[in-house]
């Protein structure tokens, strides 16, 4: 055989090798380590800014047009990260959404496996039943239904509202693990209650009732308050003047962790004028701001930002925040609890605070 023969017969039976190999369901890894063994993650999500006007312009509109019904369930608009190829998904592992609940409407009652939380931004008057605790809800107020409770949302008034919701559902659905089920005997849309019985008994800092055994695997305070996040930031700050930002996280006040075994919820007071330190975290998350105006800076790119606007922070994209005139509240969902638990997290200061 001349050479050109020889290396002719090679090609051909590398040709054959890997049409095999497909069609014995197999991929050889030598053609794909640098894709899939990257140096540092490199997913699909993007950061992504999606404006207050919209959202709430969009959520007015589907309340005019779409009712509540069964099946449907929720009339809830998904933050799709245009990095992810049309997914409902904000991030690679976080559900984020906002949800228009109208006037003498009520949200059936249903249960799943994914765990959600819920932060106000608009409205008041409505309430949500967790596992047959009514929780108040008014703007800044964070309401809990981890996976598993019973949750069913009221609107007894003539008002309208919208939350942002939060929920670990890419992550469960990777893992195929979603269940979903509904139920028919919702509570009557009657006025909402002051407070929730749960936060009666489980909401004074550092005091666990006598006779009332906490719920397995789950806080018992289904709802924090917007009052009390913001005198522990305003504490905070006043202890720290040069910080160019403070945060607090939501925790189960029976264990001290995190308020969902997959999700981290934090908020976040920037002080204006002052750059918070440049950093890297594996794990992404999305931030909702609050109240105050400011920038954020991704991988380079700069988001401007007001209430209501809603920010998607890829894993370790480089990152940054500012805050404009006077100080801004930031309200922060991760999934940091699970790259704890599987000791994935990582963090690094890319650049002190300047
Ligand atoms: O309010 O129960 O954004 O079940 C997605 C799924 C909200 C809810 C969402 C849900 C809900
Ligand atoms: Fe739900």
């Amino acid at each position: 055989m001349t050479t050109l023969e020889s290396e002719t017969a090679e090609t051909a039976a590398l040709e054959r090798f890997y049409g095999d190999v497909a069609a014995a369901g197999l991929q050889p890894l030598w053609t794909q380590t640098r894709d899939l063994m990257t140096p540092t993650p490199r997913g699909g999500t993007r950061g992504h800014l999606w404006p207050w006007h919209t959202l709430s312009a969009l959520a007015h509109r589907s309340g005019d047009l779409i009712p509540i019904e069964r099946g449907g369930e929720r009339r809830v608009l998904a933050l799709a990260n245009p990095g992810l190829g049309g997914l409902p998904y904000a991030t690679s592992t976080l559900w984020a959404a906002v949800q228009f609940l109208g006037p003498h409407e009520t949200a059936p009652a249903h249960r799943h496996s994914p765990g959600a939380v819920r932060f106000v931004l608009q409205g008041e008057g409505v309430w949500t039943a967790v596992d047959g605790d009514p929780c108040p809800m008014a703007p800044g107020d964070l309401v809990l239904t981890p996976g598993g409770t019973w949750h069913e949302h009221h609107n007894p008034g003539d008002g309208t509202m919208i939350w942002f919701d939060g929920l670990d559902l890419p992550m469960v659905a990777a893992l195929d693990a979603v269940f979903f089920e509904t139920r028919e005997d919702e509570a009557p849309n009657t006025a909402a209650p002051d407070r929730s019985p749960g936060e009666a008994l489980h909401g004074h800092p550092g005091l666990r009732p006598d006779g009332v055994p906490a719920p397995v695997g789950r806080s018992p305070l289904s709802v924090y308050r917007r009052a009390h996040t913001d005198a522990a930031l305003a504490d905070l700050a006043a202890l720290r003047p040069g910080d160019a930002s403070v945060g607090v996280t939501f925790t189960d006040p029976t264990t001290g962790r995190d308020v969902l075994p997959t999700l981290r919820c934090r908020m976040e007071r920037l002080r204006p004028g002052a750059r918070t330190a440049t950093t890297r975290t594996a794990g992404s998350s999305v931030r909702v701001a609050f109240s105050g105006r400011g920038t954020t800076t991704i991988d380079g790119e700069t988001f401007t930002w007001g209430p209501g606007d809603m920010i998607t922070v890829p894993s370790w994209a480089a990152v940054d925040h500012r805050a404009d005139d006077g100080p801004a509240d930031v309200f922060v969902l991760s999934d940091a609890p699970v790259l704890e638990a599987l000791r994935l997290d990582r963090h690094v200061v890319v650049d002190p605070q300047a």
